[in-house]
Formats: C-alpha cells, structure tokens, sequence
C-alpha cells in the first residue's frame, strides 16, 4: 500500500496497562484500599456498577499476559504499581505486595521485554488525609517512589512518575466523575499543583535512589476555535488549551505555570499553596515526556468561566462536532491533531530541553460487535491505530524527536467511570477471564515485527 510508512529500526513498540485496571486481588496479600476501592463503593459513581475488585484478573495471570506480550512482539510493556499494596499505610514496604512486581519484573525480563513502570495511575491510598489537596501526600508519593525503586530499580531502567495529573485534579476534584469524587475548582487547582510537587519529589527520589531514565506522563488535548475567524471562538480555545495541556507542561519545561491561566483562575489560583522551591523541584530536568493521545476538541464560547469544571462541556465553553467519526466513548477521530501536538509538543517543551517524546498511550474503544470463528474483527480499532501510527511516523519525519508508541491498552479492563462497558483492548476477556486476542491483535503483532504501518 502505497500510504505505508516505515519506523526506524530501535524504535520502542509497547503496550500498556494500570494496576487498579487490571490486577483485581484488591483485598489479597496485605493491599489496602485505594479511592478507587472507596469511589466505586458509591451509588451512582460507576455506570455498570462495577469495581476492580477482580478486574481481569492480572495478580493471579501476569504470566499468561507476559507471553501474551511476548506473542505480540513487544518490547516494552508499561504496567503501574499500585502504591497500597506496594507499602503500607505506615509507610514501610509490604513485602508480599512489592514481590508481585518483582516477579512480573522478571517475567517480563525473561521474555525480552522492557518494564515501563509508572508509580502513581491514579490509585491513591485512601488513608491519606485531604488526598491531593494536601501538600503532605507529595510528600509521602515521593517516600513511595523511593521504595519501589529500591525494590525494583536494579532491573528497571524506564520510570514515570504520574499518569495524567489532569485527569487526577480535575476529574477527581472539579467535576467529581473520578476518585474522589469532589466537585469544587478551587480544590482542583489545589491538587494540580501537589500532583506536580509530588512528580518534582519523585524524580528527586529516583535520582538519588541511582534511574537514570525518568519522565512524566500527560495527556494532551488539542483545542481549536471552532470559527477560527470569530475572536471569542480562538480566546476560548486558548483558555481551555490553557487548563487542559499547558498547566501541566509549562511548569515541568519552563518553571512556570501559565500567566494566562493564572489570570483565570483569579481568586481561584491557590497562590498560598505554591512555595518557594516548589517550581524548581517540579521543573528538575526529566529523560522522556509521556504522551497520551485519543482526541482533540473544537470549542465555542459560552457564557461562564471555564476553570470551574473540569469539562469544557459544562457550560463554560462547548464543544462542537466536527462532524468526524467517533469510537464508543465519543471521542473524534483526528489523528492530523495528533500530528500536529507530536511537532508542538517537540518544539515548544521537550526539543529545546533535549528531552525524547514516547506516545504512552494511544488506542481506541470500540463496540466490538463482529465475531468470527470466536475472533472480533475489530477494523475499526485496527484503522484508528494505522492512522496514529502514521501519523506519529509524520511527525517523526517532520523532525521530532519520538521515541516509541505503546498501545493502550494490552487487554479490556476497568474503563474508570464506565466500569467494564468500554473495551480499548487488543485481547479480550469472556465471561471465564481467558484471554482472547482480537484481530487487532494479529495486526499489531504484524506491525511490530516489521515496524512498517
Ligand atoms: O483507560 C484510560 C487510562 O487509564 C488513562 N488514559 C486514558 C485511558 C482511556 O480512557
């Protein structure tokens, strides 16, 4: 086919997954409760009703998702601890709980395959008061990423502090879709800030603890003036692009949040809470940004402030259809904007620091209706991935400086909010938790072994 692109060779070939997602074993080997555990405990919170409690099952079949991966050709695998049942609520290592990621390390090592390790996906312990509002659980996440790499460090070379600080402060604080649940803007920007104090701690405590590779992940949205010739479309586009991407990257690559935003925020901003010190640990120089991409968004201008809901949605600013195809959460498909974010991202954060871009999570759910012979025929899932990945390869091309992709997500599990009803795997799970790759599994394994696309 003549639109096929080829990678070059060395480039990194992932998949990905996160604890409270997939392991399950929620109450074995001396895990406490995250505020995950207590969120889907709540009427209403999950749309199936359903928790991690067992999810797919991870904790008992890491082995059998090992030589899944192995399988795929992967080599790399980017998996997250989940910190209650890595340490205890007093803070010392839960020997059973930290050996479960010891034993998936070399697992993965034996097949060949790089472990990837985030240590903060969203599974905060819950004993920790004022959760992210409170300046000391940076503290704590940081004596936590010490420990696990001291557990691990000797065999893992790749660490992430944070996926998605967006989704943690303002799903989890502003609109309250997420743990824990809280619904007020100022505690969003709050938590925004200890969630990048926290990544400034962790890399601190990676560094002394000898890694030598350590990033952060974000998830980035691209906003754009649904009239771009109307001057309140193109304000509120920056506004939102404002809270949404440069709140989280302008502090790690220019030890600064945004003046803009600030602005904004107005009597919101929690000046108090920001100390002297606290840029210079969160702009500490990092190896790799993390990219997630699934969609970009159109806005239009609508009556009230924006920074106090986490969704543009919400009556701040709306969003307009474009009129492009959509997957099962809604999203649209625009693989051009992820193209476009890869050069931004490279041009205005990470080329200048010299900094390498990874796509740590990039995929699509889909309905996955059509079954033969006991395989879905996922081409839907399988075109979204061609078109990322091609355009990836054109960014690439264009000059940027990316490193690998990671496929989100290895296998269906625990879709947050939406319980168990949306299904980004490549492998699926029946009712008995056995693995069935789909389709898009053989197609990914196919691209892998040849990095052609
Ligand atoms: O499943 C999530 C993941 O945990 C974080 N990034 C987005 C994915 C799809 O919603």
């Amino acid at each position: 086919m003549t639109d096929e692109v080829q990678f070059p060779a060395g480039f990194l070939w992932g998949v990905a997954t996160s604890a409270y997602q997939i392991e399950g074993a929620a109450a074995l080997d001396g895990r406490t409760p995250s505020i995950w555990d207590e969120f889907c405990q709540r009427p209403g919170a999950i749309r199936d009703g359903s928790s991690g409690d067992v999810a797919v099952d991870h904790y008992h079949r890491f082995r059998e998702d090992v030589a899944l991966m192995a399988d795929l050709g992967v080599t790399a695998y980017r998996f997250s601890v989940s910190w209650t049942r890595a340490v205890r609520p007093d803070g010392s290592v839960n020997p059973a709980g930290m050996d479960f990621y010891s034993r998936l390390v070399d697992e993965l090592l034996g097949h060949g395959i790089q472990p990837w390790v985030t240590l903060y996906h969203w599974d905060l312990p819950a004993h920790l008061a004022g959760g992210w509002t409170a300046r000391d659980t940076a503290y704590r996440f940081g004596e936590y990423a010490a420990l696990t790499h001291r557990a691990l460090g000797d065999r893992v070379a790749t660490w992430t502090t944070l996926n998605e600080p967006w989704c943690s402060a303002f799903l989890g604080y502003g609109s309250g879709e997420h743990a824990p649940g809280r619904q007020d803007p100022g505690e969003a920007l709050l938590a925004a800030h200890h969630l990048m104090l926290a990544h400034g701690l962790g890399v601190q405590a990676l560094r002394s603890g000898g890694a030598s590779q350590v990033g952060l992940t974000l998830n980035f949205t691209p906003v754009m003036a649904a009239d771009p010739s109307q001057a309140t479309d193109v304000e509120v586009a920056r506004r939102v692009d404002g809270v949404a991407n440069r709140l989280f990257a302008d502090p790690v690559f220019h030890g600064r949040y945004p003046v803009d935003v600030i602005v904004d925020a107005g009597s919101l901003w929690p000046v108090g809470a920001i100390r002297d010190g606290d840029l210079a640990l969160i702009s500490q120089p990092i190896d790799v940004l993390g990219v997630n991409f699934y969609s970009s968004q159109a806005v239009t201008a609508a009556e009230h402030l924006i920074l106090p809901s986490a969704h543009v949605t919400a009556g701040h600013a709306d969003v307009v259809s474009r009129g492009l195809p959509r997957t099962a959460m809604g999203w649209e498909v625009d693989p051009d904007a992820f193209r476009d974010l890869l050069v931004r991202l490279h041009r205005d954060y990470a080329g200048p620091a010299g900094v390498g871009l990874v796509v740590t999570e990039n995929g699509a759910a889909y309905a996955d209706e059509q079954v033969i012979d006991g395989v879905v025929q996922d081409e839907d899932r399988i075109d979204y991935v061609r078109h990322h990945l091609r355009a990836a390869y054109a960014a690439l091309a264009a000059g940027v400086d990316l490193r690998g992709y990671f496929l989100w997500s290895l296998i269906d599990n625990f879709e947050w909010a939406f319980g168990y009803s949306k299904k980004f795997g490549i492998v699926g799970v029946d009712e008995h938790l056995n693995r069935r790759p789909k389709l898009s599994a053989r197609w990914f394994a196919r691209v892998v072994s040849e990095g052609r696309v």
